[in-house]
């Protein structure tokens, strides 16, 4: 069994419970079931949300030894980490980037990402269908 990361930051503890206009109503635990049904037979899921940047990078280097592929939505720290970025680095799989809402169409302090520079694909818009799409895509990478 090869286990995916699907690691989430700041604030998405909230998700289905404030701002649905802009996230929706589903929650974490809806994202967690999705990311399961989309896996290929031979992949777990591990879905982790924290909201200290220290503790993603935990997972991000933990990811080294215990994942095939991450999966990370990095919130707010999308736009300001460069400590996520160099731990992404340190990573040698499948790493794509999932946003919610579309961030290209909001503020444009949104429109940076240094997760970027690392992730092999970038995923915005399509609300929590967006870690279904990035999951499907990793399991075919890893061959399955
Ligand atoms: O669209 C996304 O997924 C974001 O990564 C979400 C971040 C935001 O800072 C990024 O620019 C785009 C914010 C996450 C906040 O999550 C909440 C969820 C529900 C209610 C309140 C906050």
């Amino acid at each position: 069994m090869q286990t995916i990361f699907v690691l989430n930051g700041p604030n998405l503890n909230l998700l289905g419970k404030r701002q649905p206009e802009i996230y929706g109503s589903a929650t974490l635990e809806d994202v967690t079931a999705l990311c399961e049904a989309a896996a290929s037979e031979g992949f777990d899921i591990r879905l982790e949300q924290s909201n200290h940047e220290g503790q993603i990078i935990d997972w991000i280097h933990e990811a080294r030894d215990k994942a095939a592929a991450i999966v990370i939505n990095p919130a707010a720290f999308t736009h300001t980490s460069v400590a996520i970025l160099d731990a992404l680095h340190t990573f040698e799989g499948p790493v794509v980037e999932v946003h919610i809402s579309n961030v290209h169409k909001r503020e444009s302090f949104r429109h940076h990402s240094y997760v970027s520079l690392r992730a092999d694909g970038v995923i915005a818009g399509l609300g929590i269908e967006g870690y279904a799409a990035a999951v499907r895509y990793v399991c075919g990478q890893l061959g399955k």
